[in-house]
C-alpha cells in the first residue's frame, strides 16, 4: 500500500485502499438492498407494514454507508495527527446538514403518515370513510380468555375455539374483547397485532391476500397459561369459507378448519387443526360484546390477589 505524507505530516490513506473500502461498501448496500425486497404479502396490511420497512431502509442505508466512510476516512486520515486544530466556522456545512436531516425527517414522517392513516393499521371510522372501497362484509367478534380465543361469527351464529378462518380477498372487521385481563392478539404473517382489553372492545381491519394456515398468539403475558395461548388462521377462497359457514351453521366450539383448498404455506401445515387447548373457554355462553361478565368458572386454583388496601385487623380498635 501506497502511504504520502500530507503538509501537516499526516499520513494519507493510498488510493487503493479508499477504492476498495467504498467497493466493500456499495457490495453491502446492494446486498443489503436485495435481501430485504418484499416477497409477496400475505395481506393488504402486512404489505403496508413492509413497504414502508423498505422505503425506510432505502434512505438508512446509504446515510449508514455515508457515514461510515467518512468515520473511516477520518480515522486513517488523521490517525498521525498530535497536534488537533478545532476546525473554524463552515455555515455553508451546518446549513446543508440541517437541511439535508430535514429532508429526511419529512419523508420519514410522511411514509409513516401514509401508512398509520389506513384504515388497515388505524381501523378508526374517519380512516374508513377516506377509503370507501373498503367494506367490510365478514364480522367476527373475537374474546380473549385465560387461555384460549373464541371467534364468533354473529351473521351465521357460529363460534370456533382457537381457530379463526378468513375469506381471502375480502375485507374483514375483528371485534376484539377480553373476558378479565389484558391479552394481545398478533398474527406476524397477516401483520395483524391488537391489544384485547376486558371492557372495551377494539378493532382489527384485515383483508388477506394468500391461501393459507398461519400462526396466531397472545403477545401480552397473561398468567401461567400465557404460552398455550394459541390460535390457528386460516385463509381459503371465499366459496369454501361460506361452505364451511354453512356446514357448522348454530354449532359452538368449532375446531375443524375447513377442508381441502388451504395451500401449505410452511408454518405447520401438517397439523390442521385448531390447536387444542386444555382448558375449555370459561363464559362459552357469553356473546364477546355483553359488558364485562363475570366469569363464574374460575378454576378454584386461580387466587385473588390480595387486598393491599385493606387495614391489618391487628390495628381496628
Ligand atoms: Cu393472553
Amino acid at each position: 500500500m501506497s502511504r504520502r505524507r500530507g503538509p501537516s505530516g499526516t499520513r494519507r490513506p493510498g488510493r487503493t485502499a479508499i477504492r476498495r473500502g467504498v467497493l466493500a461498501g456499495a457490495a453491502l448496500v446492494a446486498l443489503g438492498l436485495g435481501a430485504v425486497s418484499p416477497a409477496a404479502a400475505q395481506s393488504v396490511n402486512r404489505n403496508l407494514i413492509d413497504r414502508l420497512n423498505v422505503q425506510l431502509l432505502y434512505v438508512a442505508l446509504p446515510l449508514t454507508l455515508f457515514v461510515e466512510v467518512i468515520l473511516v476516512y477520518a480515522v486513517i486520515r488523521f490517525r498521525n495527527n498530535d497536534d488537533p486544530e478545532p476546525t473554524a466556522e463552515n455555515p455553508t456545512l451546518e446549513v446543508t446538514w440541517t437541511v439535508a436531516t430535514a429532508i429526511v425527517l419529512v419523508f420519514v414522517g410522511w411514509s409513516a403518515y401514509n401508512v398509520l392513516a389506513s384504515p388497515y393499521i388505524s381501523p378508526t371510522p374517519e380512516a374508513e370513510a377516506a377509503q370507501p372501497e373498503v367494506n367490510p362484509d365478514v364480522r367476527v367478534d373475537v374474546l380473549a380468555y385465560r387461555w384460549g380465543w373464541q371467534f364468533t361469527y354473529p351473521d351465521a351464529n357460529v363460534t370456533t375455539q382457537n381457530l379463526l378462518v378468513l375469506p381471502r380477498g375480502e375485507d374483514v372487521r375483528l371485534s376484539l374483547r377480553a373476558n378479565r385481563v389484558i391479552h394481545s392478539l398478533f398474527v406476524p404473517k397477516l401483520g395483524l397485532k391488537q391489544d384485547v382489553f376486558p371492557g372495551h372492545d377494539t378493532t382489527l381491519l384485515t383483508r388477506a391476500l394468500e391461501n393459507g394456515r398461519y400462526r396466531g398468539y397472545c403477545t401480552e403475558f397473561c398468567g401461567d397459561g400465557h404460552a398455550r395461548m394459541r390460535a390457528a388462521v386460516f385463509v381459503v377462497d371465499p366459496e369454501t369459507y361460506r361452505q364451511w359457514l354453512a356446514a357448522h351453521a348454530d354449532e359452538r366450539l368449532v375446531t375443524a378448519p375447513p377442508s381441502g383448498n388451504v395451500s401449505a404455506n410452511g408454518s405447520g401445515a401438517a397439523n390442521l387443526t385448531a390447536p387444542s387447548n386444555a382448558t375449555a373457554p370459561p363464559n362459552a355462553t357469553v356473546p364477546p360484546n355483553a359488558t364485562a361478565p363475570p366469569n363464574a368458572t374460575v378454576p378454584p386454583n386461580a387466587t385473588a390477589p390480595p387486598n393491599a388496601t385493606a387495614p391489618p385487623t391487628g390495628t381496628l380498635a
